[in-house]
């Protein structure tokens, strides 16, 4: 609670103080100059030539002496006891009620999980500084203080709510780290952040872009939701996208070589709608392939620290065993684009990475929801070996009775995957994360450039991954079902 804000303290936490103080001070001084005043008058009736002066006056002024020291010091203490305890009563109400209220706006922030997260050096924090609109001043904690319970007043004068309740939300905001400082918006929103990992063409941003366009224009206005953009910067990602996905392109994301710039990149929009209180901010990051692999970040990727899962992207054309009895069905623009980063060594990265974020030690098991994703499942047959008609050709199967759909595929998924060679991968996944599901996809639903993207298996990815840890969320947003636990894996 002690950060100095460039605001002024309110009254009694400053100049009420002093003015107190002051008083106190003065009647002491009365006291004492009272004594003073009868001391002269003693020592001149001692010094007086008459014998009655000298004994019958000076009686009297010694009395007058021992009476004010008597009386007058215990008028003026009792009155410096009592401006005291008047002023430690109104200085103690007024902290209970910044203390309540700053209590209060704490457990909202907690029990709603809104914070702010910075989408350029990743830091987390609860709240962002917020700048005052006349002088600029950098409010580093503007919450309810001995600065102001609802309201603050600016070194500048200007008044400042302190409250989610009252406005604070609106003010400009940037990051709260100092070396950072970026501009923050959607504040008083709840984070969701997924960063999409993977090696190098193994089809990341083609799923965000997929995902991106697919939730914005058809999810969010069936399920009632309402987009709003965070900044110019993240509406021009969009708009990329968009283009890409008229195209049935995708633009490679590139390394970002000037070290003072993040490496990976966010696609942030706000998601509000009745149901939704907060509004929640959903930050997809995206990062170029090998960044991610040969360790070039530039900044601490913390996001995979509080996110709220995390998509794992394998190409199945970089699994050796599988690429070498599908490579000729492919087409010569699907071979261009595999990726030929092998599939432990991404896991090896990421469990790095991981590690280095989260201070993860190497026995302990990760608790973020992790969400494998085969992609590029329109090649060489594969949705009839994982994809949505192999699923559907299973649930009349007596040995997959009762099950969901969605642990149909997961099933699927794991068993392509150790029947390819990959059980160690597999395996590696089910041990560090205690959530984990398997997905097969196609983000453009057939080879590149050859139209718009038809995209499937991608949502329910996203679903299972927002609604995880998101009750309302889950409530509103229930397409595919999920066990808790994939029963393939049991
Ligand atoms: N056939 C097919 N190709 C895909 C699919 N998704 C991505 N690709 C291709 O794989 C290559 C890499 O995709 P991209 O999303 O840029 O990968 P990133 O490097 O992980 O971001 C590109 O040439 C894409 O056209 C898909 O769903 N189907
Ligand atoms: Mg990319
Ligand atoms: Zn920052
Ligand atoms: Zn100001």
């Amino acid at each position: 609670m002690d950060n100095p804000q460039p605001a002024k303290l309110s009254y009694f936490f400053s100049k009420g103080y002093s003015d107190i103080v002051n008083v106190v001070k003065g009647a002491w001084i009365n006291n004492w100059g009272t004594i003073k005043w009868y001391w002269q008058k003693l020592v001149a009736a001692i010094n007086s030539d008459s014998k009655f002066e000298r004994w019958f006056v000076m009686i009297i002024w010694a009395c007058g002496i021992a009476s004010v020291l008597a009386v007058g010091s215990a008028i003026t203490a009792i009155f410096t006891i009592l401006s005291v305890v008047i002023l430690a009563i109104i200085m103690g109400v007024i902290y209970l009620c910044f203390s309540i209220l700053w209590l209060v706006e704490l457990i909202y922030l907690k029990t709603n999980k809104v914070f702010s997260v910075c989408t350029f050096c990743k830091e987390e924090f609860l709240l962002p500084t917020f700048i005052c609109t006349t002088c600029g001043a950098l409010h580093t904690d503007l919450r309810p203080s001995k600065y102001g319970i609802l309201k603050r007043e600016c070194n500048c004068g200007t008044k400042l709510p302190t409250s989610f309740m009252n406005g604070r939300n609106a003010l400009p905001a940037i990051c709260s780290n100092p070396e950072c400082a970026h501009p923050m918006f959607g504040t008083g929103s709840k984070p969701i952040c997924i960063p999409v990992v993977g090696g190098r063409n193994t089809g990341k941003t083609a799923f965000i872009t997929a995902f991106s366009v697919d939730f914005i224009q058809n999810v969010m206005p069936r399920l009632g939701f309402t987009k709003e953009s965070y900044n110019d910067e993240k509406e021009a990602i969009f708009d990329t996208m968009l283009e890409d996905y008229a195209r049935g392109e995708t633009t490679a994301t590139t390394r970002e070589t000037d070290p003072n710039k993040p490496s990976s990149i966010s696609y942030s929009f706000l998601v509000s709608g009745d149901a939704l209180d907060p509004s929640r901010l959903l930050h997809i990051y995206d990062i170029a392939g090998e960044v991610f692999t040969d360790h070039l970040e530039n900044e601490v990727q913390q996001q995979y620290d509080y996110s709220h899962g995390i998509v794992l992207i394998i190409d199945p054309l970089s699994i050796t065993d599988f690429a070498t009895t599908a490579w000729d069905s492919l087409t010569e623009i699907d071979k261009k684009s595999a990726s030929e980063v092998d599939v432990l060594y991404i896991m090896d990265s990421f469990l790095e990475k991981l590690q280095q974020a989260t201070g993860l030690s190497d026995e302990e098991t990760s608790k973020v929801p992790l969400a494998v994703v085969i992609s590029k499942a329109d090649c060489a047959n594969l949705s009839d070996m994982i994809g949505d008609s192999a699923v559907q050709a299973l649930e009349s199967d007596p040995a997959y009775a009762d099950w969901q759909t969605t642990d149909i595929m997961d099933d699927l998924c794991r068993r392509f995957l150790r029947d390819n060679g990959m059980e160690a991968f597999v395996h590696a996944i089910q041990l560090k994360f205690r959530k984990n599901r398997f997905f097969a996809c196609s983000s453009i639903g057939h080879e590149r450039g050859s139209g718009e993207y038809e995209p499937w298996g991608v949502l329910r990815v996203m679903q299972w991954l927002i609604t995880s840890t998101d009750p309302s969320f889950a409530k509103i947003w229930d397409t595919e079902v999920f066990s808790r636990t994939p029963q393939g894996v049991k």
